[in-house]
């Protein structure tokens, strides 16, 4: 029959297909089929990772027909598309979070208690992809996430590192690193692209001429060429039809490269480009905040911009056609700096392989990116060597010098005579050696630009970027970031969220978190504070359990309050602070061992930074001062303190549901936004915090009464600095605070070693850059009240209550609809299930 005859025939309805069917008939034959399909094995011989492969390929199978019908359905409507540019993306075990965003978490736990599977252990057995460092990269999970969950067409792009952030140990005390293998048994998730696949190259010099038409015409004769290779992620949002991809390059040497230089006779060299290529791709740098300005990183990020680049266009001219509309398809979000580069990719392809004059490049590219700011940290801002781009990116840097020379002459135009300004405006610092300003290069290329709170918006606009902000007022906006609250809530806190969902109803506070609002009648209401705090109880008890099978610290999850302290580990987010704090109550415990007072666990997790000696040695000397305390039988029944190894997404998702009391006490100014903030206080933990990031902002939400607010504003530390801050004035005028940091450098926590530790107090005493000393006494009358506070378990339960069902605003879904509205003029585009 010819194929557009209709059927005259309905097919009867057929059992569900073992592919796509949720029922727990259709999981348990598909789980069985793919362990032996895929796997290769029964029951009795699989291994726990068959186990989880077979779950994995299941929950994949599940998405694949709404990822198709996604893709057909952006790709007929010529749907306007966000891509996503981000040298990271931390995203944290995936099973467990397509379980619940495809809403069979239930009916799968079931199908696997009928074939005597342990669901625990099969979603313990996930290696997760940590290909990011902390907030900047969780902070893009948690939008692809809500992107998809929002239903808006989207494209994350990033780099496939086959080593993720390294997995921490703590020896002795000391962090060690070991490297994350986290491909080395296969990885479900991903599907190879071989067939998309762009060169990148680098190096070489450029050749300037003109065409027929006498246009002038450039070309790059490069002499290195990589390869990148896509791979594939389907990205599923909540009780949606939309799946969004996740698009990560992977380095490899071109075939045709090998060969030429095969056929020259030169084995060992082919061999050896072989492995400069792939090594692109091989390691995420494992540095937080600060830059370290290594080539291999620059390669990096030049790597994924172009072939990310690349495909948009080849996205472009597949489906809608001429590059005159591509700022009409696409808008491309810049994750910080990292990616900047892609302005003037995209002008150079623009220009150099598709002939396009440089002004309508200049149009498309500056209507195309928007960028985001991260970090005000000054170590933190990019800049790359003029000589090593010319070296890496000679092209490249000649249209960065013409971008420059004609956003100068619009600066000089507009401020005749200041000169001043037009050098600090330049997108190359003179000063001394000559350099590129990556955040420079953003801003000008880019429609808006935008913070990640709301102090931190305003902090841009008088300090980084002031000059730009004075410029054009109108392309700087406040996007406050969020965290998604499927992974956050759902996933990592089930108790909670089924005692939730009795108040807010069924599924409808998981897409609308606003809904959390409907517990805040019930704040006070002593059934569901009981109900809360046997929740909060058994959480912690959880996480307990785990600590002392963990590292072997035993914490009293019934009398202690569970004081936690989970980030990246830096100066300016002061764990030492927390650290002095606790010795201080050690010292009054001490002085006093009937002291009543509340039960605490201290809780710290983090990395640092391998080559940042100064916050490798908070580590050590939070290992030291518990191994001291918590060995000690006169204080030991009052404080302990745990220090977590490996404090990553999986672990996070302990932390965050079994807190008391979230830590967020960088000093003001210093972090921009903080999303472990709301992580914490969306799983009821309340908060001791400064008024920085967005602590404000959630201490607005939930009221200044259900917050233990202290420290320093902003602009209090502004004037502190500029009147010349003194550390030792508050080291001699505090009998306390001098009698705390001399302890640390006693020895008491060191075996008698007096000179361990003395760098961390010397800096303190001396420096202090981020005024640990200053906030020191306000911190600790802070917690003071706190304690106060916990014992009366009431109140404490009602603030906790209250913290939870005002943290709608901290949903990602929020900051994406934020994004969507006012920076990228972007319409969900609905896919039905
Ligand atoms: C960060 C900020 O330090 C952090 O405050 C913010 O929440 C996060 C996401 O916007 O971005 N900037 C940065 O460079 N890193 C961050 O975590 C590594």
């Amino acid at each position: 029959a010819p194929e557009t005859e209709a059927p005259t025939e309905v097919p009867a309805a057929t059992p569900e297909h073992t592919r796509t069917g949720m029922s727990k008939a259709s999981l348990k034959q598909a789980y069985i089929d793919n362990l032996f399909y895929i796997q290769g094995r029964f029951r009795e011989v699989a291994t726990p990772h068959d186990l989880y492969m077979a779950a994995a390929f299941t929950v994949r199978d599940r998405m694949l027909d709404r990822w198709v019908k996604s893709a057909q359905v952006y790709k007929t409507s010529h749907a306007r598309t966000v891509c996503y540019l981000s040298a990271e993306y931390l995203l944290g075990p995936h099973l467990a979070n397509n379980l619940v965003n495809l809403g069979i978490s239930e009916v799968a736990r079931r199908a696997g208690e009928e074939l005597d599977l342990d669901f625990e252990a099969i979603l313990e057995e996930e290696e997760e992809p940590g290909l990011g460092n902390g907030g900047l990269g969780r902070l893009a999970a948690c939008y692809m996430d809500s992107l998809a969950t929002v239903q808006i067409p989207a494209i994350g792009y990033g780099i496939r590192y086959e080593f993720g952030i390294f997995d921490q140990d703590i020896q002795n005390g000391w962090q060690v690193e070991r490297s994350d293998t986290w491909l080395r048994n296969g990885n479900p998730w991903e599907i190879p692209r071989p067939k998309i696949s762009f060169p990148v190259r680098y190096g070489g010099h450029t050749e300037h001429s003109r065409d027929q038409a006498g246009r002038s015409r450039v070309r790059w004769v490069a002499d290195m060429v990589v390869s990148g290779v896509a791979f594939d992620t389907p990205v599923l949002g909540y009780g949606v039809g939309n799946v969004n991809l996740l698009r990560l390059w992977k380095a490899e040497a071109p075939e045709s490269f090998d060969f030429q230089v095969f056929n020259v006779g030169d084995y060992y060299g082919a061999v050896h480009a072989k492995i400069e290529a792939e090594t692109i791709s091989k390691v995420l740098y494992p540095n937080d905040e600060p830059e370290a300005g290594k080539e291999l990183r620059l390669k990096q990020q030049y790597f994924f911009v172009s072939c990310s680049i690349q495909d948009m266009i080849r996205l472009h001219l597949n489906t809608v056609g001429p590059l005159e509309t591509f700022h009409e398809k696409f808008v491309a979000q810049l994750n910080d700096t990292h990616p900047a580069i892609a302005v003037a990719e995209l002008m150079r392809l623009l220009m150099d392989d598709h002939a396009m004059p440089w002004d309508a490049a200049w149009d498309i590219t500056r209507n195309t990116f928007c960028y985001t700011n991260h970090t005000l940290l000054p170590e933190a801002l990019e800049t790359w060597s003029v000589a090593l781009f010319e070296r890496l990116l000679p092209r490249h840097l000649e249209i960065i010098y013409e971008i420059n020379r004609r956003f100068l002459d619009t600066v000089r135009v507009r401020y005749l005579g200041d000169e001043a300004r037009v050098a600090r405006m330049s997108l190359i610092d003179e000063t001394g050696g000559r350099r590129i300003r990556m955040a420079h290069l953003a801003v000008v290329g880019s429609r808006a630009v935008n913070g990640v709170a709301a102090l931190h918006s305003e902090l841009i606009k008088t300090t980084i970027l002031k000059d730009f902000y004075e410029m054009s007022p109108e392309r700087f906006h406040n996007v406050t970031n969020g965290v998604t609250p499927r992974r956050f809530i759902v996933v990592s806190n089930p108790r909670l969220a089924e005692l939730i969902t009795e108040f807010c109803g069924h599924d409808r506070w998981i897409r609308d978190l606003d809904c959390l609002r409907d517990l805040e009648e019930h704040a006070e209401d002593p059934a569901l504070q009981a109900r809360w705090r046997e929740v909060k109880t058994a959480a912690k008890q959880d996480l307990a359990l785990w600590l002392s099978q963990h590292g072997g610290v035993v914490l009293d999850p019934q009398t202690m309050m569970f004081d936690i302290q989970a980030k990246r580990m830096h100066e300016y987010k002061r764990q030492h602070l927390n650290v002095l704090h606790i010795i201080r109550v050690y010292q009054r415990l001490k002085q006093n061992p009937n002291l009543g007072m509340v039960p605490r666990a201290f809780i710290f997790g983090g990395k640092a930074a391998p080559g940042y000696y100064m916050a490798k040695l908070m580590i050590k000397l939070i290992n030291s001062v518990a191994e001291v305390i918590n060995n000690d039988p006169q204080v030991n029944g009052f404080i302990r303190v745990a220090f977590m190894a490996d404090f990553n997404v999986k672990n996070g998702q302990r932390l965050y549901p079994a807190a008391d009391l979230s830590e967020q006490i960088s000093l003001a100014g210093k972090e921009a936004s903080g999303t472990g903030n709301m992580k914490f206080s969306m799983n009821g933990a309340l908060t001791v915090g400064t008024l920085d990031g967005a602590n404000i902002e959630i201490r607005d939400e939930v009221g200044a009464e259900n917050f233990f607010l202290f420290g320093m504003t902003a602009e209090e530390v502004r004037r502190k600095q500029a009147e010349g801050y003194r550390p030792w004035d508050y080291y001699h005028g505090d009998d306390e605070l001098r009698s705390d940091i001399d302890l640390v450098t006693s020895g008491l926590f060191s075996h008698g070693d007096t000179n361990l530790f003395r760098p961390l107090a010397d800096h303190l005493i001396n420096q202090d850059p981020f005024m640990v000393l200053a906030d020191y006494r306000a911190y600790l009358n802070c917690q003071d009240r706190i304690s106060e506070v916990y014992d009366r378990p009431a109140e404490w339960d009602r603030m906790s209550i209250l913290n939870v069902a005002r943290m709608g605003k901290f949903s990602s879904d929020r900051s994406i609809r934020d994004y969507a509205e006012r920076i990228w003029g972007i319409e969900p585009k609905p896919i039905g299930i």
